[in-house]
């Protein structure tokens, strides 16, 4: 066993069966034209988030950890988007307007696809997603099984939202589930404050929060002597 020091105490993990989850690094979240900038935001606020996301995933490609990107949105005739989801508030546009990086997280757009620093590679699962979680409505569970995993070190977008809504659900589902405070961003700095409190509040009710820099400590050494 890995062990990470970790809020609210040490988070053991096995690499072998522990999967890094990237969510929603797309650039409908993180680059200017896409959703969340459609609802007001400042998607300069998640631009953070990308080195330390980076040194991340290359240190987990190397040690050979499992890698699970997600991508939240729609089918291209909106089939599985609730039309709640469409059209609640007043954003400048709605999910599956024209915009300028395609159809508003509409799959197969511009938009909707992973940023270009954290492309994932071949062999790397993309989970769709239609909702927040990254369990609903896809095989996310199927495919965490079918490579034995039980524990998820999550990064990615938004804290508040997907990232909570993921780490929630997995939690339900028995996954023990580490949360990278700087590898995961929010449009709202009192909410990552907040989300990330609640995470590790209550002796871990959802699971640990610990810095990247606490992972790389204990995965760099694995690498001592791994050809590169
Ligand atoms: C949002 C997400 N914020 N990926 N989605 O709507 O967190």
């Amino acid at each position: 066993m890995t062990t990470v020091e970790a809020d609210p105490g040490p988070f053991s993990f096995d690499p072998a069966t522990t999967a890094l989850v990237i969510i929603d690094m797309q650039r409908d979240f993180c680059e200017p034209g896409g959703f969340g900038e459609t609802l007001g935001n400042d998607v300069a606020q998640l631009r953070g988030v990308i080195p330390p996301l980076q040194e991340v995933l290359a240190t987990a490609r190397a040690v050979g950890m499992t890698i699970i990107h997600t991508r939240e949105g729609h089918e291209p005739d909106l089939s599985d988007c609730p039309p709640a989801k469409r059209n609640r508030g007043a954003p400048s546009l709605r999910i599956g307007d024209p915009g300028p990086k395609g159809r508003i997280l509409i799959r197969g757009e511009y938009g909707h696809d992973i940023i270009d620093e954290l492309a994932p590679r071949p062999g790397e699962p993309v989970v769709d997603k239609p909702g927040k979680g990254s369990f609903h409505g896809t095989r996310f569970g199927e495919e965490l099984a079918a490579r034995g995993i039980t524990s998820l070190i999550v990064t990615g977008v938004t804290t508040e939202v997907c990232v909570h809504t993921t780490v929630r659900e997995a939690n339900d589902r028995g996954y023990e589930c580490l949360v990278l405070s700087d590898c995961v961003g929010s449009y709202f700095p009192e909410f990552q404050r907040a989300g990330l409190a609640m995470i590790a509040a209550q002796g871990g009710i959802f699971g640990w929060v610990a810095p990247s820099r606490a992972l790389l400590a204990v995965l760099h050494p694995a690498l001592e002597g791994t050809p590169s």
